[in-house]
């Protein structure tokens, strides 16, 4: 069994109980703070080289493992996540990607391929179908996503290359916050020892 750490934020401390609210719940992978300021530097310089668009604040880049979007069921959510068992492992950052269409050009960076991280999601996604999330079944494409909606993103300029200890997974709450993104931990689920 996965042990460790079963610290709950946000809210008070408490989430929240069936029924009570509706939240928009996504499962992720912080890839730490000084890996996510390299990615802010590296933002800071792709718009001072012109690019344009809605860029990801240093403090909401995150890997996505599994999206859950509107429930109220985040205890629930939570709970699944405690069923995940895994060993903690090593990313490394791979290329820049996008997503393109509907006038929605995201660019992200990905990272090298990595079974662990596969079967993570793999399971993350699995554990929350089993407690009744519709998790959708499209391929896992593994990111970090740096900007929307970007234009004159300059493809020459390299991005940073690092390592990230994949060691916890997150359950987030995504909100707004005066009309700022803002991501809150509800719940982490530490890898075994
Ligand atoms: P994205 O970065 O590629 O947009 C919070 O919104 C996180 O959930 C983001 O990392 C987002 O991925 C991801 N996500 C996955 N599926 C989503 C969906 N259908 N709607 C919004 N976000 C989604």
């Amino acid at each position: 069994k996965a042990r460790g750490l079963y610290t709950y934020y946000g809210h008070e401390g408490i989430i929240p109980k069936k029924g009570d609210i509706t939240l928009r719940l996504f499962v992720c992978i912080d890839p730490g703070s000084d890996n996510r300021l390299k990615l802010e530097k590296y933002i800071t310089l792709q718009r001072k080289h012109g690019a344009l668009g809605s860029f990801t604040r240093a403090g909401n880049l995150h890997l996505t493992l599994a999206f859950i979007g509107e429930t109220d069921r985040a205890q629930a959510a939570a709970a699944a996540l405690d069923a995940l068992d895994f060993a903690p492992f090593t990313l490394f950052s791979g290329e820049i990607g996008t997503f393109s269409g509907g006038g929605k050009d995201v660019v992200w960076l990905g990272v090298k391929k990595c079974p662990e991280l596969e079967k993570l999601a793999a399971d993350t996604a699995q554990a929350l179908r089993r407690s009744g999330f519709a998790i959708e079944k499209r391929p896992f494409v593994p990111h970090l996503t740096l900007g929307r909606g970007v234009r004159n993103w300059n493809a020459s300029l390299p991005p940073p290359e690092f390592s990230a200890l994949a060691n916890e997974v997150v359950l987030m709450e995504s909100t707004r916050v005066n009309g700022v993104i803002k991501y809150i931990p509800l719940h982490i689920l530490m890898a075994r020892d």
